[in-house]
């Protein structure tokens, strides 16, 4: 467990032109089927997208292009 959890990186993602839960449900689903994408957890309020993630695996930088893809914007 402790070693898995060394092998994670969790980041905030600020994301602009959410506006209803039918965004936060594309954002989820797009990102969490990303291999290497644990956790996916999106508060609309805020603007931000809280994923966690293997680095090994999937880059930072994918995980914004899917999220840009979908219409939104990553600050
Ligand atoms: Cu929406």
């Amino acid at each position: 467990m402790y070693y898995l959890e060394e092998k994670m990186k969790k980041e905030i993602l600020n994301v602009e032109g959410m506006s209803c839960n039918h965004c936060v449900n594309a954002v989820n689903k797009a990102v969490n089927a990303m291999d290497g994408v644990k956790n996916v957890n999106v508060d609309l309020n805020a603007k931000a997208v809280v994923v966690e993630f293997e680095p090994n695996v999937v880059s930072l930088h994918d995980i914004k292009t899917t999220i840009k893809d979908l219409g939104y914007d990553v600050l």
